[in-house]
């Protein structure tokens, strides 16, 4: 198997792919005691919303990917430590959709799947169909008390998304009512949480891609006049620096846009003196980037954009000097704000100039996991309540959008802006390693780069 094809995620290390993988299933294993089954997908997003026709080089559940580096649908895993036995569900081969889609990593009668047991390591291989038949045999033969399944369910509001993995947990629920159903949830997120990549190497790699596309795409800042032609060049160079995509729709906000949060339609034109916020991220083997910068569309911070851009700099600074292994998301979060709504107050108002924030107080949270998932962790973000863990990754995000005014130099200015500036850290014992510390973000480097283009 050829891992860029994309179906099995090797980490660019074939060699240890598999002994990756199998050291994960052992570890969630011995934490949870029991055996665990975890269903995959039945369909991409392709086939969810069949008109959408959306660039999706990812489609299996990221737990899934996580145990197992198969990326694709229809997979799902049973591993029994107790009993000693670790099976995968597959596509039953299928000549036709071969020809049409491509090979896969198949469950194969013929062959005994031996590419499926070569590629992935996992002896026992059966039909994707079979899978809950399986199950109902194997928990009465072995007479399995407990199962663990995974669903999304926040441990302290008890909400659930009603997503495929809930279906398939009522399924297998309705199917063995005598079993009990245990959701190895919290267990998962805590491994993947000091486990989420490969190694540091990837997520370096993945950095110094991230930086050149972003590069490449400022040397061409001078010729576009819309925010779709630098999202153009943008996605255009990610794709360039990685077949495994974007970790998501980038933005690319210029002016008020920059202030919607999430503003993905990137259609507007660009004004010459404003402000382009860039939100974006490339995905590298297991790995995945999520950087903000904002940029001056015309090469030039005017003062009072030089002045917004570092307090938001200055604040990202003092945040990261505060991560370490044992300090909370929701400690940072405060430091964060306080830190910059203090720096506004003496920066602007005390200078005589005014402002308003479109949010109170906190515009979002200053950072979130990054892992298997862009947004990683429990999608409740219970998380943030928990002690960082050593190797944990996470965003360091601080933000700041609204209308300000400022007399500067003899001169009134007047902006509407959002300016976000986002690196990646890795959380050690001692502090973190910023990984995109080389992504230039200082004012005299972004204007150098794109005025010298
Ligand atoms: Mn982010």
């Amino acid at each position: 198997m050829n891992s860029t094809n994309l179906l099995f995620i090797d980490n660019d290390d074939p060699k240890n792919a598999k002994k990756l993988y199998q050291n994960r299933r052992k570890k969630l294993s011995k934490s949870f005691d029991g055996a665990y089954f975890i269903d995959g997908l039945d369909h991409d997003a392709n086939g969810t919303h069949v008109w959408a026709h959306c660039l999706s080089p990812i489609f299996q559940e990221p737990l899934l990917l996580y145990l197992t580096g198969i990326n694709q649908i229809q997979t799902a895993l049973f591993v029994d430590p107790i009993n000693k036995i670790e099976c995968l569900f597959l596509p039953n081969y299928n000549a036709k959709n071969a020809f049409w889609d491509g090979q896969k990593i198949w469950h194969d009668e013929e062959t005994g799947s031996k590419d499926a047991q070569e590629t992935t390591g996992i002896k026992a291989i059966y039909d994707w169909n079979d899978r809950h038949q399986f199950l109902t045999e194997h928990i009465d033969e072995y007479k399995l008390k407990k199962i663990g399944l995974y669903w999304h369910q926040s441990s302290k509001t008890k909400k659930v998304i009603k997503d495929n993995l809930y279906k398939s947990k009522n399924k297998i629920k309705k199917l063995i009512p005598k079993i009990k159903v245990e959701n190895i949830s919290p267990l998962q997120w805590q491994q993947r949480g000091i486990d989420s990549v490969a190694d540091d190497k990837l997520m370096k790699e993945a950095q110094k891609k991230t930086n050149c596309a972003f590069k490449n795409t400022l040397a061409q800042l001078s010729r576009c006049k819309t925010e779709y032609e630098v999202a153009g060049y943008l996605q255009g160079e990610c794709l360039r620096q990685s077949p495994y995509g974007l970790s998501f729709n980038p933005i690319v906000a210029s002016e008020k846009n920059a202030t919607v949060l999430h503003y993905i339609s990137n259609h507007q034109t660009i004004k010459k003196n404003s402000l382009i916020l860039i939100d974006f991220g490339i995905r590298w083997h297991s790995v995945q980037t999520d950087i903000s910068r904002t940029i001056p569309a015309n090469g030039t911070f005017n003062p009072l954009q030089a002045l917004l851009y570092t307090i938001v700099l200055d604040t990202q600074k003092y945040v990261e000097t505060h991560v370490k292994a044992g300090i909370r998301l929701i400690d940072l979060n405060k430091l964060c704000w306080d830190y910059l709504n203090k720096k506004l107050d003496s920066q602007i108002k005390e200078k005589g100039g005014s402002y308003e924030l479109d949010y109170d107080e906190k515009p979002h949270f200053v950072g979130h996991r990054i892992g298997y998932q862009v947004h990683d962790g429990d999608p409740f973000g219970d998380y943030r309540h928990d002690k960082l863990m050593d190797g944990t990754i996470i965003s360091n995000e601080p933000g700041l959008y609204g209308q300000f005014k400022l007399k500067l130099n003899n001169k009134l200015y007047s902006e509407t802006i959002g300016i976000r500036i986002e690196d990646n850290l890795k959380v050690t014992k001692s502090g973190c390693i910023n990984y995109s510390k080389s992504i230039p973000k200082e004012i005299s480097e972004l204007e150098n780069l794109i005025n010298n283009a």
